[in-house]
């Protein structure tokens, strides 16, 4: 399948995914929303269903600015995680999951935030192609690795000694990305993690990391598109 036919299948499914998560969604409710291309299509969605009339009277809390800037074009309302008490729903895309909604979150570079409107909620929709379903995370996809700047050699070597390959990101400018915290990623390429948990805690422990992309145990369903239709895990 080439590469445009690919893309604008891939946009179909997460746009049906988007969909039926917004399906999930009742007046009233304040919904936390991730970052991605998955989580914009519900915001574009949001924005269409607010304005006919179809929903009313949702509050969200976006955790990048990408996000918020969209949201607010749409007139979607919005607050600070920090002038709302409670999160009904989170919904948040996924770079690579596991049948038990284990996942690999962070290629975007909002993991930290997308971490805390996680723990934050008692219900995290994750909403993705289903072709981000892996027998084992790691499989096809870097854990990413938020750290602060200074020291970033000694994470590297720390993070090869737990047997990643270790790949500064970089921006389009081939500049070290730097998160909306000011920290740098270093995504490290595992292979297919045997102990995700113990990996986990291995990272937590490490000084100077500020947050890894193993969202362990956090979703409580997924919402995934595909050739054969929705799935919905959990
Ligand atoms: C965000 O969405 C990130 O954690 C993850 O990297 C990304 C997935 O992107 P997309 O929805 O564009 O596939 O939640």
């Amino acid at each position: 399948m080439g590469g445009a036919v690919m893309n604008e299948t891939m946009k179909v499914h997460k746009q049906e995914a988007a969909r039926a998560a917004l399906e999930l969604v009742r007046p009233g409710m304040v919904v936390g929303l991730g970052h991605g291309s998955t989580v914009l299509w519900a915001v574009r969605l949001l924005g269409q269903w607010l304005h006919e009339g179809k929903l009313h009277d949702v509050t969200t809390v976006p955790c990048s600015m990408l996000v918020e800037r969209e949201a607010r074009a749409l007139g979607i309302p919005l607050k600070q995680l920090d002038d709302v008490s409670r999160l009904d729903l989170v919904l948040d895309g996924a770079d690579e999951l596991t049948p038990n909604l284990d996942c690999i979150k962070g290629g975007g570079g909002a993991l930290l935030k997308e971490k805390i409107l996680a723990q934050a909620t008692g219900k995290l929709v994750l909403i993705a192609d289903s072709s981000k379903l892996s027998p084992a995370l790691g499989t096809h996809w870097p854990v990413p690795v938020e750290c602060i700047p200074w020291g970033r050699r000694f994470q590297a070597a720390f993070l090869e000694s737990l047997g990643a390959t270790v790949v500064l990101r970089r921006d389009a400018e081939g500049r070290a990305f730097q998160t909306e915290q000011g920290n740098i990623i270093l995504d490290c390429d595992f292979g297919p993690i045997a102990d995700p948990a113990r990996l986990a805690r291995q990272l937590a422990a490490r000084a100077g990391i500020v947050e890894h992309g193993l969202f362990l145990g956090m979703a409580g369903e997924a919402l995934l598109a595909g050739p054969q239709g929705l799935q919905r895990l959990r």
